[in-house]
């Protein structure tokens, strides 16, 4: 039987889309939690170009970068399928996925952990990348169309993280009035009895980044 390995982090929105993505296919795996203040030496063997997880490991080979993993996962078994199969649907699929990692994840990640100005102009950018995104959405019930896809899935972190994170930095971003189109996919989502199960809970993430948050504004 195949042997598969995920090194991850409980908290990760990375590592859960991995986690996702394995479970929706009925993967069997073991995940091994990733201590990021102390990273093993399996890790930095695996991973040594980002040292970052997760990494997949597959019959002992190595694939890390999680929307690379996610495609490998795709690609390598069967079940539900991520990607769409029509190759224009997949490129969308992937732009809309890169959008998110690439755009939208530092954006938001910056509003919630700047200050002054520098919070201010993040703000501003992450309000313009959730039109683009309400706009996208608009009309579906995920990006996918009727399933969970790639885009869902990597839509975690604005759709589950930045919530949670927003809240306790005291910003109010994601809006029904300005994004209703976007709200909608994100209460969809979230109720989804997969996804509930797979997501770590709102308590748990809400401790870790409470202390983050003392522990950030205690060094100023
Ligand atoms: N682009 C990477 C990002 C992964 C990432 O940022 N992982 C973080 C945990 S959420 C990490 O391993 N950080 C450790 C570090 O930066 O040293 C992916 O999609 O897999």
């Amino acid at each position: 039987m195949a042997e598969v390995k995920l090194l991850g982090a409980w908290a990760s929105p990375f590592s859960t889309r991995v986690e996702m993505a394995l479970k929706l296919k009925g993967v069997e795996y073991e995940f091994i939690e990733e201590d990021l203040t102390n990273k093993s030496p399996l890790l930095l063997k695996y991973n040594p170009v980002h040292k970052k997880i997760p990494v997949l490991a597959h019959n002992g080979k190595p694939i890390a970068e999680s929307l690379v993993i996610l495609e490998y996962i795709d690609e390598t078994w069967e079940g539900p399928t991520l990607f769409p199969k029509d190759p224009y649907e997949r490129a969308q699929a992937r732009f809309w996925a890169k959008f998110l990692d690439e755009k939208c994840l530092p954006a938001m990640w910056k509003a919630c952990w700047s200050t002054g100005e520098e919070q201010e102009k993040a703000k501003e950018e992450a309000i313009e990348l959730l039109g683009f995104l309400d706009n996208e959405i608009k009309g579906k019930k995920f990006f996918g169309g009727d399933n969970i896809g790639l885009v869902d899935i990597v839509g975690n972190f604005v759709g589950y993280w930045f919530g949670i994170v927003a809240e306790l930095a005291g910003l109010e971003i994601v809006t029904q009035d300005k994004f209703p189109n976007f709200c909608k996919w994100i209460d969809e989502y979230n109720s989804c009895s997969f996804v509930k199960e797979n997501l770590p809970p709102k308590d748990k993430l809400t401790a870790l980044f409470k202390a983050r948050f003392e522990a950030s504004n205690a060094s100023k």
